[in-house]
């Protein structure tokens, strides 16, 4: 084929291309502001990682304060590629690394400073990670960011206008030697106490202006034309912080800021409706409580409903997920981490890899137009490029989803083509269930993407009602998927007045238990709310899936004699009782303001013959005052105690769970456990729960 030819049928079918899949006649007006080519490739990402690793992984530090000895940095089997497989793996689309924290310590050998790698033990200082990791990125096909923390409490001149110079040198260096960058990482924690060289002191800046922000983004435009700037501490950038790390973006997220003035919390977690900046939400939370590796926290990896839970609120709330992985001393991603995410990559894929409405026919109440460029179809084509539109007067219409035959779901998605600005602000999800429409839910904002959850549902019809927005509407696709239950073992608690409650985590799931130690069936009681019951009840509960017969785990609760007549004595304090209500998320603390040893003496109401006692820490996430060495005494009268048992709780810092102690039975009204000791050499004490074993 000539040249001329070959490049006459590609103009043709271009133009095709183009007429079949973009609206080209009176396309609707933008409404507002719209993303950046940049942003909306970023967009599209959707999911992707964080890595921490720096001198705090061997300090069990979260802050460095900068004076931390680069001889500690020894990642013995560091492995970038053991992150990217693990990444990929769970279907994220990019990696940013910590190049720098706030410690000032760099994982690549900067040449402007000797605060990095170039100084550890590591490889001998011939170690570079940015490069490891780069290296890892482009085998798996992953995308590299940066975090570069601004705030730098090793440097002599942090604070000093010289220090934005040194800045700059290390921006340039991560943005010119690694390939491309897709994200660079500005963290907004920015001056306070710290090493500083030598100096030791408190040094403050104007996060607004010390760091020339402008000219600073200048800059790493020039460097990387394709790039997406996240910063929360000044000027702003293409992204925005969600106000909180916890995993969530407001249910209405508006993609929209100011451009300048003060951005309060509601600001970031919902956006500004009529802003009038492109900013949207990147929702940043890591895997455990904290950023980076503290061996007490193997045991609070985030389980896939907790992760389920982040999706939802986060990719399904018009936001992207920015999930952190706590890099292990030894360099690698800790195998729970590792399962967690895996296992919450197959929950995803599981609920939402066959989106029922696609290619079914659909019909809107109206078309701009009426035309096919701007038809009903083009929301469930499988296309995102097309989108069904309506006439510019037009805020509130219907979609209209036949799906043929009775179908099971229980989840709505819906995405708006936003490279024409986010328009949608509220709506409803119906259904036609045996000849009646029902609604499902209620929504405000769409955006990019939004997911609905709602209880299943057998319908022939899917209905997406808008009942308002800013301008005409345009949906470029709807998805209706069943998420299968996540089969997780029931929490089963017994609060003090000896009711149990069992809760499912995922509302929809059927519980069956049994209360007599026998193993429970979906024969068995079927669970349809909190039950007293008497003496030392052993229940053993199932969450049950008819649709497939399949069981979850089981849970078992062995409790001991009811503590309906229990008091607290000498604590003139209600929220004390949080130690005896049966529910493992709730604590009580004492002792801050006092001195060890700290004691909790209770009443039992009567004389009972114990024969030992449990304690469970605080399992909140920052679980303070852990009772790592204690003395527990008796009593039968309140005043003359009997020492029955002392020692520690062996482990307990890194593993918080029930602590049993058993001791010859004796006969006692009352009890005292006195903390000696906590586990971070402090006078508080937390308690999530007391208990008593009997004979
Ligand atoms: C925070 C930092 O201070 C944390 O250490 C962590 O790096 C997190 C991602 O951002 O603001």
């Amino acid at each position: 084929m000539s040249k001329i030819v070959k490049a006459c049928l590609f103009t043709a079918v271009f133009f095709l291309y183009s007429f079949s899949s973009r609206a080209q006649k009176n396309a609707p007006a933008s409404c507002g502001p719209v993303p950046s080519v940049n942003q909306m490739r970023w967009q599209e990402m959707e999911y992707y990682a964080f890595v921490h690793l720096s001198l705090n992984t061997y300090t069990d530090q979260s802050w460095g304060y900068g004076n931390e000895d680069v001889n500690l940095f020894n990642p013995t089997a560091l492995d970038c590629r053991q992150w990217a497989r693990i990444c990929k793996n769970a279907g994220m689309k990019g990696i940013i690394i910590t190049a720098k924290h706030h410690c000032g310590f760099c994982l690549w050998p900067s040449k402007y400073t000797e605060y990095s790698v170039k100084n550890a033990p590591w490889k001998n200082g011939k170690g570079d990670v940015v490069r490891e990791m780069a290296d890892a990125c482009k085998e798996y096909g992953l995308k590299l960011g940066i975090y570069l923390s601004p705030w730098d409490r090793n440097r002599a001149d942090y604070g000093k206008p010289e220090y934005i110079k040194y800045f700059r040198n290390q921006l340039t260096e991560l943005l010119t030697n690694y390939g491309p960058i897709f994200e660079i990482w500005f963290d907004g924690a920015n001056g306070g106490s710290g090493y500083y060289g030598g100096a030791n002191e408190t040094r403050m800046i104007d996060r607004k202006t010390y760091y020339d922000w402008a000219n600073t983004y200048k800059l790493v435009r020039k460097l990387q034309p394709n790039i997406v700037i996240w910063n929360d501490g000044g000027d702003r950038a293409d992204l925005r912080w969600v106000g909180t790390e916890g995993g969530s973006v407001g249910e209405t997220n508006w993609s929209l800021l100011n451009a300048t003035g003060d951005v309060p919390y509601d600001m970031l977690h919902y956006g500004v409706e009529n802003g009038n900046v492109w900013v949207p939400a990147e929702v940043n939370t890591s895997i455990r409580p904290e950023w980076f590796y503290h061996p007490n926290e193997d045991k609070k990896v985030k389980s896939v409903p907790q992760l389920m839970d982040i999706y939802y609120n986060s990719i399904g709330h018009n936001g992207s997920l920015l999930l952190n992985f706590p890099i292990m001393p030894n360099g690698l991603i800790h195998p729970t981490d590792e399962k967690n995410v895996l296992d919450f990559a197959e929950a995803v894929k599981a609920a939402f890899s066959v989106n029922l409405a696609k290619n079914k026919s659909a019909t809107a109440s109206n078309v701009r137009d009426g035309s096919k460029y701007f038809s009903a179809g083009n929301a469930t084509d499988d296309n995102k490029n097309t989108y069904w539109a309506t006439d510019d007067n037009i805020k509130a219409a219907s979609l209209t989803i036949d799906l043929g035959r009775p179908t099971r779901f229980n989840r709505f998605l819906a995405q708006e083509y936003i490279q024409l600005g986010q328009r949608v602000k509220s709506f409803t999800v119906e259904a036609l269930v045996k000849g009646q429409w029902q609604e499902l839910a209620k929504g405000t904002t769409i955006g990019y993407k939004r997911i609905i959850s709602f209880p299943a549902v057998n319908a022939t019809k899917v209905r997406l009602h808008i009942l308002d927005a800013k301008a005409c509407l345009l949906i470029s696709n709807v998805g209706i998927y069943y998420a299968p239950q996540i089969l997780a073992a029931p929490s089963v608690i017994r609060n003090q007045a000896g009711e149990i409650t069992i809760t499912p985590v995922d509302k929809e799931s059927i519980v069956y238990y049994t209360t007599d130690g026998s193993t429970p069936t979906s024969g068995s009681i079927k669970y349809k709310g909190p039950f007293l019951a008497d003496g030392k009840p052993e229940i053993r509960a199932i969450v049950y899936d008819p649709s497939n017969h399949q069981s979850s785990s089981e849970t078992h609760e062995k409790f001991d004699i009811a503590r309906k007549n229990w008091k607290i004595v000498g604590i003139d304090d209600e929220k004390a009782y949080a130690v005896l209500d049966g529910d493992p998320s709730t604590a009580w603390h004492q002792g801050k303001d006092q001195k060890m040893p700290v004691d909790l003496v209770i009443d039992l109401g009567k004389e009972e013959s114990l024969s030992g006692f449990r304690y469970l820490p605080d399992q909140g996430q920052w679980n303070a005052g852990i009772i790592a060495g204690y003395e527990f005494y008796i009593s039968e009268n309140g005043a003359d105690w009997k020492l029955v048992s002392h020692g520690e709780f062996p482990n307990i810092k890194n593993n918080p769970l029930w602590q049993i102690v058993k001791f010859n039975p004796q006969k006692a009204r009352y009890i005292k456990l006195r903390a000696v000791k906590n586990t971070e050499n402090n006078n508080e004490t937390g308690y999530a729960e007391i208990d008593i074993i009997t004979q």
